[in-house]
């Protein structure tokens, strides 16, 4: 399993940034209160294997519920996609999902992965050009949260299917998750998207999922401020912060924040900032959905809702979402 890579995130270090992405972003977290960062940072190449980790874990069910899902519906998705379909997805993700897409659907025409990074794009593009020769294995670099430049559909070509799985939307505010899907409505048109999205449910189930007892998602948490070390000459004692994750029921998300576990100073490029004992930095946002919820933001967005799949625990949900027609 590869890591989301929601934006950018490059994996090469080069030390000392100051004009980087991550050090305006993190410098402006620091100086702002409450102190908050994107989780674009967490993706670096040490942050994107702790993913993967996180994902192998008995109490992280999203990726393996999804996976199943997935594999239960294929079938019922390659109908509705159609033969020679073109598939954009949003993020060079899980290889795994897209084969169990590919391998059920007739002819598909194109694969078309946005991301960031390009690196992690080459790497999803030669596997599978090289197990679907007759594929058109297209990936486009660009910031799938912003409007992108797609190929225009091929002659003879089928519908165009956007898939985003994971849940990754849930990184989003409502209101970001919204315009995301006008900006994919729009790229879609006349198609429809393919959306995984986890669900409300026990804040038990949740609270596990993102504090295991292995510890994977507190280093994955803590992996911030060691990138941060690692890439902006900054000074942050890793043992001096505690990984803080709950749920929040009346937003309906999981927030995950970095605590520091004293008073302390902190120099982040040439810069120094002090941290109360309690201060918290941040980090990410993990909304949760109910279906008809997801369904009203969808609608939102100009979709039609189609089918919906769930496991028989009710934990995710993947989402067909017929896009406007123009
Ligand atoms: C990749 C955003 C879907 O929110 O569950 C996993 C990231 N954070 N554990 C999620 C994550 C902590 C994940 N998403």
């Amino acid at each position: 399993m590869m890591s989301p890579s929601l934006v950018p995130g490059s994996a090469d270090a080069a030390a000392p940034r100051a004009g980087s992405e991550f050090a305006a972003d993190m410098l402006k977290a620091l100086d702002t209160r409450p102190r908050s960062i994107s989780p674009k940072y967490f993706y670096d190449s040490a942050g994107s294997q702790l993913f993967d980790a996180i994902c192998e874990l008995p109490e992280y069910y999203p990726t393996r519920t999804e996976i199943g899902i997935l594999t239960q519906c294929a079938g019922e998705v390659a109908q509705l996609a159609g033969p020679r379909a073109e598939i954009v997805e949003f993020g060079a993700g899980s290889l795994l999902k897209i084969r169990l897409l590919l391998d059920a659907m007739k002819e598909p025409a194109r694969y078309m992965p946005v991301d960031i990074s390009g690196d992690h794009l080459a790497g999803s593009a030669a596997a599978l050009r090289r197990d679907y020769p007759g594929l058109d294995v297209h990936p486009v670099v660009g910031d799938y949260t912003q409007r992108v430049l797609l190929p225009v559909p091929r002659a003879g070509g089928g519908r165009r299917i956007g898939f985003f799985p994971g849940s990754t939307i849930g990184n989003f505010t409502p209101r970001e998750a919204v315009h995301f899907l006008e900006v994919a409505g729009q790229v879609l048109r006349g198609g429809a998207l393919l959306l995984g999205a986890d669900l409300v449910k026990d804040p038990a189930v949740l609270h596990a999922a993102y504090n295991d007892s292995a510890g994977v998602t507190a280093a994955f948490n803590l992996n911030l401020l060691a990138r941060a070390n690692r890439e902006l000459g900054a000074d942050f004692a890793l043992d001096q912060w505690a990984h803080y994750a709950f749920y929040e029921p009346r937003q309906q998300r999981i927030e995950m924040h970095l605590v520091s576990r004293r008073a302390q100073q902190v120099t982040v490029c040439g810069q120094r900032f002090d941290f109360a004992e309690g201060e918290a930095l941040h980090t990410e946002n993990s909304y949760k959905f109910t279906i008809e919820g997801l369904r009203a933001l969808a609608m939102e967005a100009g979709f039609r809702p189609g089918p919906v799949w769930c496991d028989a625990r009710q934990l995710f949900s993947v989402h067909w979402l017929y896009a406007p027609e123009s």
